[in-house]
């Protein structure tokens, strides 16, 4: 089914992560996407090379021409980053009606990152236990310290979001979601969908069943990127 500007019914969806690395933003939304093949599509940063500019937003909107859910998996875990995105939107969109464009934030850390234990010790062994099967930070070996370095340094530098200032209060919808525990994701891909089959009640979404679930984040699990950036 084709979904036009020209109906108005339709609204275009753009999910903005907001999150740490580990913390689970490609394997919900790959899942996502999985689930949702026609809906919802995804774009990487990882996947962009030389990732500057508004490649990530241009990309994105060209998504959203054949799909009505865009999620632009990045860590923007500063405001700086929001804000850049929001901007990018306003600067790149000349289709899609500014009414008609929701802006849906995956929020996975509600509280100070700096002080979560759980938080340092979940996505390390993550990252440690994925290796070298990622575009930009290998893990693998002699490498565990400066992965170690890389996922501190944006642990040290995150930005809660906060819905009463700019850019945050530009968020149509947040869902908040957990990183508490190793197997989080998957209750993540849960609230995510829930949120969407109400927040999107346009696009008439259908609760998928537990295998489907299942079947969608197991793949979503097996992922290894095809780009290499080192
Ligand atoms: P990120 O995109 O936020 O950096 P991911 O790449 O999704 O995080 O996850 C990091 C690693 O942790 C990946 O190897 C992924 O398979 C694994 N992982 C993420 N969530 C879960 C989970 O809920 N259960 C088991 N492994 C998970």
């Amino acid at each position: 089914r084709l979904l036009s500007f020209g109906d108005s019914q339709i609204c275009k969806y753009a999910v903005v992560t907001v999150a740490t690395i580990g913390c689970g933003k490609t394997t919900t939304s790959l899942a996502l996407a999985n689930l949702f093949p026609n809906i919802i599509g995804h774009i990487q940063n990882d996947n962009i090379r030389r990732p500057v500019g508004n490649k990530l937003v241009a990309g994105a909107l060209e998504i959203l021409i054949n799909r009505p859910i865009v999620i632009l998996d990045k860590n923007d875990h500063k405001f700086i980053e929001r804000k850049q995105i929001f901007d990018d939107f306003d600067q790149l969109n000349e289709v899609i009606p500014t009414s008609k464009l929701k802006f849906i934030c995956l929020n996975f850390l509600r509280n100070r990152p700096q002080e979560d234990k759980d938080l340092w010790n979940i996505t390390r062994e993550r990252i440690l236990e994925r290796g070298d099967n990622h575009q930009t930070i290998k893990a693998a070996g002699k490498g565990i310290t400066k992965a170690e370095k890389i996922i501190q340094g944006f642990i040290k530098r995150f930005q809660p979001v906060d819905p009463g200032r700019e850019p945050d209060s530009k968020f149509d919808l947040i869902i908040n979601l957990d990183v508490t525990s190793p197997d989080s994701s998957y209750a993540n891909v849960k609230t995510v969908v829930d949120n969407l089959i109400s927040f999107a009640s346009d696009l008439n979404l259908t609760r998928p069943t537990e295998e489907q679930f299942q079947e969608a984040f197991k793949s979503a699990l097996d992922y290894k990127p095809s780009v290499n950036k080192i």
